[in-house]
């Protein structure tokens, strides 16, 4: 065999060596920073650090043919099915921390690891039909979700539904208006 050609497949050894340390390593983390769980703090009992395991336990909805909207109207994907859990559960889960009167001060951020943000209010989530829509996505079309982050939140009722469809989300934040 000549040189050049073993140095070739030296390369390309090399390279296929690469490939495959990538694909074992944790997930992809855009902006630096990990996505591979999400915590639950702010006004809580029990602020939660959540794996996908974790998220598995609690109860899960399902649904189909979702489409990501954008603000002029473009679909930006169909999710075939998806399958999650609600945000009210997991906050349920976390216990907010409320007297009567301040619920309506009360709102919970959701963000992902570029600090894309959306935001609920308690109202919109524990006191209307929004709340059963609200969902922390950990499969889409049958698979655990790989491009978008272990884990998107969505309002699969909302007009267009891309503006509160948040990727890589890792933080979820209870708080309260002054
Ligand atoms: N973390 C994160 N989530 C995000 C965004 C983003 O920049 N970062 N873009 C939003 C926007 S503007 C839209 S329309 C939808 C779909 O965007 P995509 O086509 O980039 O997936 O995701 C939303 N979720
Ligand atoms: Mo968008």
């Amino acid at each position: 065999m000549k040189y050049s050609l073993k140095c070739l497949y030296a390369v390309a050894l090399l390279l296929v060596l690469c490939a495959a340390t990538r694909a074992t390593a944790t997930p992809w983390q855009p902006y630096g920073l990990p996505a591979d769980s999400v915590t639950i703090s702010g006004q809580v009992t029990h602020p939660l650090t959540l794996s996908q395991e974790h998220l598995r336990r609690f109860n899960a909805v399902t649904g189909k043919d979702l489409k990501i909207v954008g603000v002029k109207g473009d679909i930006k994907k169909t999710l075939h099915s998806w399958k999650g859990v609600l945000l009210t559960t997991l906050l349920d889960s976390a216990g907010i921390r409320l007297a009567p009167k301040e619920r309506g001060r009360c709102y919970i951020v959701v963000r992902g690891t570029d600090n894309y943000t959306t935001l609920y209010s308690w109202n919109d989530l524990f006191n209307n039909p929004t709340g059963s829509h609200v969902v922390l996505l950990y499969e889409e079309n049958g698979q655990p979700i790989t491009t978008d982050g272990p884990f998107v939140m969505v309002c699969t009722t909302d007009k267009i539904t891309g503006p509160r469809h948040v990727k890589w989300v890792n933080r979820i934040e209870v708080a309260s208006l002054p």
